[in-house]
Order: C-alpha cells, then structure tokens, then sequence
C-alpha cells in the first residue's frame, strides 16, 4: 500500500497546530510539525499576510523537502483602522502574552460605540511545494469584540470575538463548531484539493 504524502505544518502556534490537525482530519497526508531547526528558519515578518504566509511556507518546504503549509492570520477592528491586522501576535509589544493582548485590546476600545467593535478574523494560507509551486487561500471570518473575555477554548483573540449570527465567543463555542466557521477553516478549505493531489488523488 502507498503511504499518504508527508506534509509539514510551519507554525510555532499550538493553537493554530491543532486547528489544523483538526482541520485536515479528512485529508489523505500525514501530518508533522515543523523542527526546531525548522522553526529557527522562518523569516522576521512583515505587514502583509500573503508576503508572510508564503514566506513561512516556502522557508520550511526548502528546509525540510517536503510541502509545508503556513498560515498569516490577523484580527482586524474597524474602530482601530484595521489594526491589530498582521500584527495581532505582537499587539502591545513583546512580553504580552494571548491575556495581556485581549487586555489591551479591549482597553483600546473602552467607551467605543457599537459600530467600532465591529471586526473580523484573516487568515491567508500557504502551501509550499518543494518544486517551488506556491498555492495561497484566503478566509475571513465577521464578528465583533464583546465587553469582556468569555470562554477557555480556541487561543489567542478568541475570548472576545464573537463570529456574526452566534451569540456566544469563539472560545465558547466547541472547537469543530469554530473551526466550520472561522478565517482559518474556509483558508484551508480551499486548498483542499492541492492537498488531496498531493497523494494522486
Ligand atoms: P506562526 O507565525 O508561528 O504560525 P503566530 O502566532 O506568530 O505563529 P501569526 O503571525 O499569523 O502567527 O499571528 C497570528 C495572531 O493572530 C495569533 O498569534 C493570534 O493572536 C491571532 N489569531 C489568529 N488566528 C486566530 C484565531 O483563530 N483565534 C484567535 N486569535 C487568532
């Protein structure tokens, strides 16, 4: 029997590794994290999700020889310009972490009206071919940003964002009900196909 076609995930982000382990369930590869040495590659990112997602993606596929899949994912709120945007993991600068960044998030629109809490999810997916094929997807995900944390599952921004027609947070909602609906979910639905071609299927 002919063994599925490795992939490599290029991602420090337990939480993103998760959703897509979870998210490529169904996909005949198998799947492994990236190395240390891997990880240590990967390029200083830039603004832009695509330039960043197929940066990592490119960097782990010529490191290892094998496809990597990355993705670029930010949160962007209307009431900030767009911002946090690409630069959601370094929000507040370096020694916050996933709490202290939601902190400052919210502190940053205390007293705002409704409209400026409107928002969405980002996510540009990458998958790098070792033959130097690069295919990119992009997913988003509406919502707003609540008043308060709620929730304990999901990572990052999840506690205060709440995807539009649900009435509970990411972080409350289970996992296979966030991953249907989220920026991440549709990115790599569409690179679904490349990745089932991958095993001649
Ligand atoms: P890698 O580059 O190693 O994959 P990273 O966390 O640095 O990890 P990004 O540069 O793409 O990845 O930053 C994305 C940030 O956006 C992430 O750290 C979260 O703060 C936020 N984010 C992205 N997707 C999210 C999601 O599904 N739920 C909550 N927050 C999310």
């Amino acid at each position: 029997m002919v063994e599925a076609p490795r992939v490599v995930l290029a991602s420090s982000n337990p939480g993103k590794l998760r959703e897509f382990a979870a998210l490529l369930a169904g996909v005949p590869v198998r799947l492994r994290n990236a190395s240390p040495e891997e990880l240590a590659a990967l390029p200083e990112e830039g603004d832009q999700y695509e330039a960043n997602a197929r940066a990592k993606a490119v960097t782990v596929a010529q490191a290892s020889g094998l496809p990597a899949l990355a993705d670029d994912s930010g949160l962007e709120v209307d009431g900030l310009g767009g911002a946090p945007g690409p630069l959601s993991a370094r929000y507040g600068g370096d020694p916050l972490d996933d709490a202290g960044r939601v902190a400052r998030l919210l502190a940053a629109l205390a007293e705002r009206p409704g409209a400026a809490r409107n928002a969405r999810f980002v996510c540009v997916a990458a998958l790098a071919l070792p033959d130097g094929t690069v295919h990119i997807r992009r997913g988003e995900c509406p919502g707003r940003i609540l008043p308060e944390p709620r929730g304990e599952g999901g990572f990052g921004y999840d506690p205060v964002f709440e995807p539009e027609g649900h009435t509970r947070s990411l972080a409350e909602l289970p996992a296979d009900l966030k991953n249907s609906l989220s920026h991440r979910g549709r990115a790599l639905a569409g690179l679904t196909e490349e990745l089932t071609r991958l095993s001649g299927g």
